[in-house]
């Protein structure tokens, strides 16, 4: 059913008093995880997607894990590319961009790292990319300052093309539906073998020409880019009021990310949780006059911001 005959998933009486706060805001955060982009078919880091043929994700998104197997770590992260290249935002990704320019002090601080809120049209200086994107790749050479931005190239080397399987029919009909192009194997799935990739096949920076291209994103134990946070403090840092905060999709487990909550509590935000989980809350917990939306961001996000 198209959103305007859709039932409404959102309890009159939090809608009715959610826009009106919203109505009377300027200040205002979002927090963005890996739910918003779940209904694009992107799998989330604690979902089923979160364990990356046997792998837990986030054991991938390390310079150890880097350094210990590169081909490994890249074989994850070109196939999280190719998916987000194929997934589309969704409409909650252009409802937030929409709010962006309406709401010139409206930023959005987003753990996403699939480029979908860029390609939502999201205004960029209102949107934080906190994490980086899998669309930047830069030299892991710790003296070279190669970085290259809004690299779409997929495969972005020959060696991590999808392996397919031209004889397999079953390839075209059962993996086709969950996501993989016809004929190309479910790298995902552990049943499924990987190539053995060493230094030789991987993307070499252009610059040094020793260093090999890593995904631009931070890893954990990583800083976050300096500009960025710079950016977020000077905006949490003006001891100005923040009228309300929106945390959406996210477990809110990672920091200094999952901190923001907590920060922009302490400016007077009001909370507003958008989850599919009644107990992800984030460890502040939620206050009197706070607002839990239950369900999918793509329907609830666009409901309470038109
Ligand atoms: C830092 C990019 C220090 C990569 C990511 C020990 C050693 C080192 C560091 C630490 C340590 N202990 C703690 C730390 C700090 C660490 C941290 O916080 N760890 C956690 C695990 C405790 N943080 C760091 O390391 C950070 N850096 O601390 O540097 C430092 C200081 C000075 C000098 C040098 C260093 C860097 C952290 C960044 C890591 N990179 N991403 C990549 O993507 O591959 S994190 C990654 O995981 C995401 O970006 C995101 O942040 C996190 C996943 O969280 P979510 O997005 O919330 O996803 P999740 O699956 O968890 O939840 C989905 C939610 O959506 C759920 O609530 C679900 O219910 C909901 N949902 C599902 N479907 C829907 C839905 N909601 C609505 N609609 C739906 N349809």
């Amino acid at each position: 059913a198209s959103s305007a005959t859709r039932p409404s998933v959102v309890p009159p009486k939090d809608l009715e008093s959610f826009q009106t706060h919203l109505n009377q805001s300027t200040r205002i955060l979002a927090l963005l995880g890996a739910g918003l982009s779940a209904s694009s078919g992107l799998p989330t880091f604690r979902g089923a997607g979160g364990l990356w043929r046997t792998h837990d994700a986030t054991s991938l998104a390390t310079p150890q894990a880097f350094e210990r197997d590169p081909g490994l770590v890249w074989q994850f992260y070109s196939y999280r590319r190719h998916m987000a290249l194929k997934a589309k935002p969704n409409p909650a990704h252009y409802a937030l961009a929409e709010l962006a320019r309406k709401k010139e002090d409206f930023v959005t601080l987003t753990q996403n790292v699939d480029g979908l809120s860029p390609r939502a049209l999201h205004p960029a200086s209102q949107l934080k990319l906190i994490h980086g994107s899998l669309f930047d790749v830069k030299c892991s050479d710790f003296f070279c300052t190669y970085v290259e931005k809004d690299n779409y190239t997929d495969p972005i080397v020959p060696a991590l093309a999808i392996p397919t399987d031209e004889s397999d029919p079953t390839t075209t009909s059962a993996l086709a539906a969950r996501g993989p192009q016809p004929h190309e194997l479910d790298i995902s799935d552990e049943n499924v073998a990987l190539p053995e990739l060493d230094y030789n096949h991987l993307p070499k920076c252009p610059e040094c020409k020793r260093g090999l291209l890593r995904p631009g994103v931070v890893w954990f134990g990583e800083q976050l880019p300096y500009g960025i946070i710079n950016d977020i403090e000077e905006y949490l840092g003006k001891r100005q009021k923040i009228d309300l905060i929106m945390v959406i999709g996210t477990s809110a487990k990672v920091f200094p990310a999952a901190g923001y909550v907590d920060i922009a509590r302490a400016r007077g935000a009001k909370v507003a949780i958008i989850n599919m989980d009644p107990n992800d809350i984030p460890a502040g917990g939620l206050y009197d006059g706070d607002w839990f939306f239950q369900g999918d961001a793509a329907q609830i996000v666009p409901e309470i911001l038109k």
